[in-house]
């Protein structure tokens, strides 16, 4: 089995940005700046031979390439408990459309349906029993954040290998965007981090942390 997802990598110098906005929340577990990335949809674990239909279906994507700002701090909850600080995204339709468009190529490839509302996000740090007023005067303070325009032309596939202390981050796959030509809607688009075509694995990333409760 292999535990896979699809996410916008973003380039240094915004992640770099993204990590400076870390510290000051006790209890917070700091994404590394090379692990930071927005995700387009979780897939979990699948069998690796399933990897060709879903790289086949999610290569046939067609978006025009389009560029996003990252804005405001917030954070997810569960059970009461604050679990993730995350920087968000001001509203993309691209943004929105490529997700939906890549859910429907799961889904084509056999995937459910992902039913959760889709919330764009860069998660910053796990927390654990961090202290709720510590946390308000976090995303207080960063309320006002705006990075931007950040240009995307391409998605990735990732695989996550969960280790105790994180996750270690592998890119297998880069997806080009371009916009439909009048009369080729066809079109399949497709391209690896180095230009060779559909070798697995491509890429392999730095460790981070990435477990999330749900
Ligand atoms: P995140 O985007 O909020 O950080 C790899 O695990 C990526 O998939 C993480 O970035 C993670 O959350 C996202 N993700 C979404 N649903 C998940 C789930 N049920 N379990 C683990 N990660 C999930």
């Amino acid at each position: 089995m292999i535990r896979l997802f699809i996410a916008l990598d973003l380039p240094d110098d915004v992640k770099q940005r993204l990590a400076g906005l870390g510290g000051g929340v006790p209890g917070a577990r700091w994404i590394p700046p090379e692990n930071l990335h927005l995700t387009l949809r979780f897939i979990g674990e699948v069998e690796e031979d399933r990897l060709d239909d879903l790289d086949g279906a999610l290569g046939r994507l067609m978006v025009a390439p389009f560029a996003l700002t990252l804005a405001g701090v917030d954070r997810f909850e569960t059970a009461g408990k604050v679990r993730a600080l995350w920087v968000g995204v001001a509203r993309s339709e691209p943004l929105t459309l490529l997700q939906s468009k890549v859910d429907s190529a799961l889904v084509r490839a056999g995937l459910p349906r992902d039913e959760r509302r889709f919330t764009p996000h860069v998660t910053l740090a796990r927390l654990k029993d961090a202290p709720s007023q510590r946390v308000g005067r976090f995303i207080q303070q960063r309320s006002l954040f705006r990075c931007g325009p950040v240009p995307i032309d391409r998605f990735h596939l990732f695989e996550s290998q969960t280790k105790r202390n994180g996750a270690i981050y592998h890119r297998l796959k880069a997806y080009g965007l371009e916009g439909v030509e009048p009369g080729n809607s066809q079109d399949r688009v497709e391209a690896t981090e180095d230009g060779r075509d559909t070798d697995w694995p491509v890429m392999v990333d730095t460790p981070g942390s990435d477990r999330r409760p749900r």
